[in-house]
């Protein structure tokens, strides 16, 4: 139940993002560099592009853009998965969508928490990959044990960060005073810990079963790993980045470059080898590399039509090419999407009246509705106009590129096991939403406003 005396938990979502981000960019510089180079390339876009900023400036995407990013974390059991789940509850975050990444020999699965209704998104679009360790997919016994035990023994959340989160709960909400204290607690949760819970030997049996391994069960709790702000050009992004000091990886992960974008193009700096302590060598620096810096562009939500088509075109890219595109080859694989992508319309209008994309619908011009009595007649006489609904989620081929370029050499390729949603479920203490069909709620909301606004009775449209 709303109530008045509660803070807003879009309210709290932005304040709590705002505030990992500064944290973000304390803990690792690179990502400060990163945020200025975005801003920078995405004033530019828009001073060039004047009529891209006046349609960015009427769907509310402008306005949400500078303070927009995604981040990651890994977490190790089913307990600490329930308990991220009622941590990011408290700021109006759901579990939407379910990431296998096994297929791609990273034993985990994953889910992003994020705002879920149009309005939230617009008031703050925060959201966190999170990934649960599948442990049972490492194989030796002995070290599977030590991992179990390690995680058993950890507490990744202050108390009082939890006992706010009952607090919650049970009351229907936060103060604005809870909040406040909420916001610092819960950034605990996700601070880097420069002191190892392993010692040097069993970090490196962790790390050679899988450096993702070391990294969810050697530390005190799921530091993030990166933080992600949107660009409106990630091309110049990742051109410009070695002139600023930062590597790129090879390639941009997702669609190609495209007049009218889709999905998410993803492209990310590599992990930062950082110093730790194990807890038998605490004088001896020893080495960790895991956090990275990442940024991602944003294009139109494609149905599940268009998305059939885009899993298709990317595999058949995939198949032609053979292999991982390097520096090298990074040409030819971009000359690969971009010839197999001519399949798919690159028009608003075409990705439309196809059915191959999500659109929110608005009243232009009430005056030439005429006898029109549904959306695509209202759309043909020019009384209402669409835009692209901003995908919202990630796409599991590309987070498997992302997890690999800062897992380095060491991360296998191989296929570890089928995927277990019923599981993932079982663990979370919830279902994931199906991201198709929020998007689909979206764009129906819209059409009834306009109906309405038309004064037609929807029910007889
Ligand atoms: C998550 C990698 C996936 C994305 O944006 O697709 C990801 C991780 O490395 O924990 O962040
Ligand atoms: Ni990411």
């Amino acid at each position: 139940m709303s109530n008045s005396s509660f803070v807003d938990r879009d309210l709290l979502r932005a304040r709590f993002s705002d505030a990992m981000s500064q944290m973000y960019r304390r803990e690792v510089p690179q990502y400060g560099t990163l945020l200025e180079l975005v801003a920078d390339t995405n004033r530019a876009v828009l001073a060039a592009d004047p009529a891209l900023a006046q349609r960015l400036r009427a769907s509310g995407d402008l306005e949400r853009l500078s303070g927009e990013r995604h981040g990651a974390i890994r977490v190790g059991t089913p307990e600490e998965l329930r308990d991220i789940r009622r941590l990011f509850a408290v700021m109006g975050m759901t579990a939407v969508g379910y990431y296998d990444l096994s297929p791609a020999g990273v034993p985990v699965h994953s889910t992003a928490f994020r705002a879920v209704h149009e309005d939230a998104l617009r008031a703050s679009p925060f959201r966190v990959f999170t990934s649960l360790l599948r442990l049972e997919l490492v194989e030796d016994t002995a070290l599977r044990e030590l991992a179990a035990e390690l995680l058993a023994k950890r507490r990744i959340f202050t108390d009082r960060a939890l006992a706010l989160i009952d607090q919650c709960e049970q009351a229907g909400g936060l103060t604005e005073a809870e909040g406040e204290e909420f916001i610092a607690e819960a950034l605990h949760t996700f601070r880097w810990h420069a002191q190892a819970t392993v010692t040097a030997a069993q970090y490196k049996a962790l790390h050679d079963q899988h450096r993702l391994v070391a990294d969810v069960v050697a530390f005190k709790g799921p530091h993030i790993n990166h933080l992600t702000p949107r660009t409106l050009d990630i091309d110049a992004v990742q051109r410009d980045m070695p002139a600023r000091g930062i590597s790129p990886k090879a390639v941009i992960e997702g669609p190609p470059r495209r007049a009218c974008p889709v999905l998410l193009r993803q492209t990310s700096f590599k992990a930062l080898q950082e110093q730790v302590a194990f807890v038998d060598q605490p004088d001896a620096p020893g080495a960790h590399t895991a956090r990275f810096g990442e940024i991602e562009q944003r294009g139109v939500a494609l149905t599940p039509k268009g998305r059939q088509t885009y899993d298709t075109l990317l595999a058949a890219v995939r198949a032609e090419f053979g292999g991982t595109p390097d520096e090298d080859s990074a040409q030819r694989y971009y000359a690969l999407l971009d010839k197999h992508f001519q399949a798919l319309p690159d028009d608003e209008a075409g990705l439309r009246a196809q059915g191959l994309a999500y659109f929110t619908y608005h009243v232009i011009d009430a005056g030439r509705a005429g006898q029109a009595r549904d959306i695509e007649a209202l759309v043909a006489n020019g009384a209402v106009g669409f835009t692209p609904i901003v995908y919202e989620d990630f796409l599991p081929v590309s987070a498997a590129g992302i997890f690999q370029s800062n897992l380095g050499e060491g991360a296998r390729n191989d296929h570890l096991a089928s995927s277990n949603q019923a599981q993932f479920h079982g663990d979370l203490g919830a279902e994931v939403l199906d991201e198709l069909a929020l998007y689909a709620q979206t764009q129906e909301r819209s059409i009834a406003r306009c109906l309405s606004a038309l004064g037609i009775d929807s029910a007889a449209a």
